[in-house]
Parts: structure tokens; C-alpha cells; sequence
């Protein structure tokens, strides 16, 4: 039996991360659960990416940092505790913006 969540996936998710980082590891494992494809960002050896991710974040430094349609969602205990409190799967079920002139319900 196919799990209808991961057939509502639709945002744009982005995370940023370095090679050993047990928390990216985790949040990537969180995203995948729930069937999200995201794009990786690695900035371990990018500074130009650390800095992009920094001022995206509003200055933390630590990573993983996940944006959801360009919204800054924090790290992986933030979604982890949307994903309890139940929140995650709408935010992951959202496009990341309104098409236009294709609203077909
Ligand atoms: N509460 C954060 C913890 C993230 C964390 O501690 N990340 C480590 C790497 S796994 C890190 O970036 N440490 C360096 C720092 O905090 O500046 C989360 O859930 O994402």
C-alpha cells in the first residue's frame, strides 16, 4: 500500500549542510521519511554558501539550516517538533507558490 502522504509532496525544500554533521543527517532522514525532495546545499568548504546560509538565517551559524518555500524553518529540531506537533506534512503539501491560471482543484 502506497503512503498518500508522499503524493502531496509539493514545496521546495532547501538545506544547508557539511559532510559531518549528525543533525543533517537526521533532518535529511526526517525529510526523506516524509517522501520531501530537497535540494543540499553543502557549506563546509563554501564560504560563499555559509554566508548566503548565515544572513538567510538570520545569522545562526550552525547547521543543518532548512528552508521550506524559502522560509526559514530553523534546524532539525524545529521540523522535528512540527512533525510531532503534526505540522510538517502541510507545510512539505504546500507549493511553493500560487501557479498562476492553473488552480485546478
Ligand atoms: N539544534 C540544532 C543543533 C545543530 C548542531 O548542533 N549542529 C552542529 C553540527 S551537527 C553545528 O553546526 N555545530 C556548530 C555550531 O553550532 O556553530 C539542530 O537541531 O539543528
Amino acid at each position: 500500500m502506497q503512503d498518500s502522504s508522499q503524493n502531496k509532496i509539493r514545496a521546495q525544500v532547501e538545506i544547508y549542510t557539511t559532510s559531518t554533521c549528525p543533525y543533517c543527517v537526521r533532518a535529511k532522514s526526517l525529510l526523506a521519511r516524509k517522501g520531501a525532495t530537497y535540494t543540499e546545499i553543502y557549506v563546509g568548504f563554501d564560504s560563499e554558501a555559509l554566508q548566503r546560509m548565515i544572513e538567510r538565517a538570520y545569522g545562526q551559524r550552525s547547521v543543518p539550516q532548512i528552508f521550506i518555500n524559502d522560509q526559514h524553518m530553523g534546524g532539525f529540531d524545529e521540523i522535528n517538533e512540527l512533525n510531532r506537533r503534526g505540522e510538517l506534512d502541510a507545510l512539505l503539501a504546500t507549493p511553493p507558490r500560487q501557479p498562476s491560471g492553473d488552480s485546478a482543484a
